[in-house]
């Protein structure tokens, strides 16, 4: 093994791609810290050689497409580390983050207070299979903290799940097979979300998936976000035959598009009328639009809430929750299965309640909304050039800015953006030390770690870009 005097600086210095930073790892036996080991764990290319090595093993390099930067006509930066509103590649470039890991890094990267929580949960083990006090924290935070309407809740290790499973319950509980999603929307993975689909489909220009099969398209119908009258139409084709009806509240993955007023009541009030479940996904807007998520900001009581992202502190954490009657029909109480090898992990968890407890603090949210209100109050100007070209939307720390003009309301709207200009855009950005969504159809996602400094040089380099692309 290399010496000690050769042990490795875990913040690197500029390393000269396919450097091979030497460590030392004395608790490892021989047999294990084998060259092909330290190689694979320390070896430090520059983000184009790590592209071209993970490519061979990984398909298309990446493990979530949209971070293969494809529609914006470049190759995958590889992050090193983070700190703050800031992120560092592999290449020692540094870069103010607009994207805080699409939404779990609200109090930005390597915030001590969580880094310290799972040093010390690590300490004790890292999963055990068995019932933790760590699950019992967090589900009461959730449910006498946070989402009143979320009576009882369930782990699970991702927003996919969570939504998958919501399904499952709710077409368990109901006795129907058919769901209606909106178009755009984009509920993770799951088969039956993957029709008309927003986020890395939209990206790719598909909006839905190869390998799902008929029966389970023909259980998904899609209406339109913010047209009440598809919603009553679709219901009255399938009466009778509808178990649930999801949707993002605030609407994240076509770019962010907010609720028209009335949109969510007029879906409340015809879910009931019709004895069809109202399932908020909130993995994006859950305790980032307000404290108890959009359904608290718009004063609406869904039956079923998703979570995910922001309640993992950045560790995989997703969990879904509701009404008691529903969601006791899991087993193993009812007949609904779920169940998770690491769901309810306990590193994950602690990571999650740090975080859930630095949102209770009592002016969090104000200072949220604060921040949102700064970020564009800086870019307003120079937007307020280009509104024949231009349109923005901003939900507290949520925002987009399509390369549309006239305002974005619907999923057809966001579908005009020219993607080509927002590529060049993004492209200056990153040359700028601006790391924005690698697509027009995500959101910013702001942090409490963002700063004035950085608003200040992210208008900037704003102001040069749109010069560049639109003149
Ligand atoms: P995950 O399975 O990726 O944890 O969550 C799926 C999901 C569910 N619901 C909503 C509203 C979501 O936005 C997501 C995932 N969001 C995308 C970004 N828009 C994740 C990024 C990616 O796919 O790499």
């Amino acid at each position: 093994l290399p010496s000690e005097a050769d042990k490795c600086c875990l913040c690197p210095r500029k390393p000269s791609p396919g450097v091979l930073q030497s460590v030392h790892y004395p608790h490892l036996p021989l047999g294990l810290a084998s060259e092909t080991s330290i190689d694979s764990m320390r070896r430090v290319d520059s983000s184009a050689a790590l592209f071209e090595r993970a490519s061979q093993y990984i398909p298309g390099g990446v493990n979530s497409p949209v971070r293969a930067f494809r529609s914006v006509g470049l190759t995958p930066l590889y992050i090193d580390h983070g700190k703050g509103a800031h992120v560092f590649d592999v290449d020692g470039n540094e870069y103010i983050d607009y994207i805080s890991s699409w939404g779990p890094l609200l109090l930005g990267h390597a915030y001590p207070p969580i880094q310290e929580a799972i040093r010390l949960e690590l300490e004790k083990g890292t999963s055990y299979g068995a019932c933790n006090a760590r699950e019992v924290e967090m589900a009461e935070l959730i449910c006498t903290k946070f989402f009143p309407s979320v009576e009882r809740v369930r782990m699970v290790n991702s927003g996919t799940e969570a939504t998958m499973s919501a399904v499952r319950l709710a077409r368990g509980f109901t006795g129907r097979d058919k769901i209606i999603k909106f178009e755009g929307c984009y509920h993770g993975h799951a088969d039956t979300f993957l029709i008309s689909a927003g986020s890395g489909l939209a990206t790719f220009g598909q909006t839905s998936s190869a390998g799902v099969t008929k029966h389970i398209i023909e259980d998904t119908l899609v209406a339109t976000y913010n047209d009440i009258e598809s919603v009553r139409r679709t219901l009255e084709a399938h009466r009778g035959k509808v178990a649930a009806i999801i949707l993002e509240p605030i609407m994240g993955n076509m770019g962010l598009i907010p609720p028209a007023p009335g949109f969510l009541e007029e879906l409340r009030r015809v879910t009931e009328e019709e004895g069809v479940l109202l399932i908020f996904d909130e993995v994006i807007s859950g305790f980032r639009a307000a404290r108890g998520g959009a359904q608290e900001l718009y004063g609406i009581r869904p039956d079923l809430t998703c979570l995910g992202k922001i309640i993992g502190g950045g560790l995989p954490v997703g969990a879904f929750g509701g009404r008691a009657d529903i969601m006791d029909r899991l087993a193993p109480l009812g007949d609904v299965y779920q169940a998770g090898t690491l769901s309810g992990n306990p590193l994950a968890l602690a990571a999650g309640i740090t975080m859930l407890q630095t949102l209770a603090e009592p002016d969090f949210y104000t200072r949220l909304e604060e921040k949102g209100q700064a970020f564009e109050a800086t870019i307003r100007p120079i937007l307020d050039r280009y509104t024949d070209r231009l349109s923005y939307n901003r939900v507290g720390s949520l925002s987009t800015i399509f390369f549309t003009p006239g305002g974005v309301h619907s999923n057809a709207d966001a579908k005009r953006s020219d993607t080509e200009a927002y590529a060049r855009y993004f492209r200056g950005m990153i040359e700028r030390g601006i790391y924005l969504p690698p697509s027009q159809f995500e959101c910013i996602f702001l942090s409490m770690a963002h700063s004035r400094e950085d608003f200040d040089r992210t208008a900037t380099a704003m102001d040069e870009v749109l010069r560049e692309v639109l003149g």
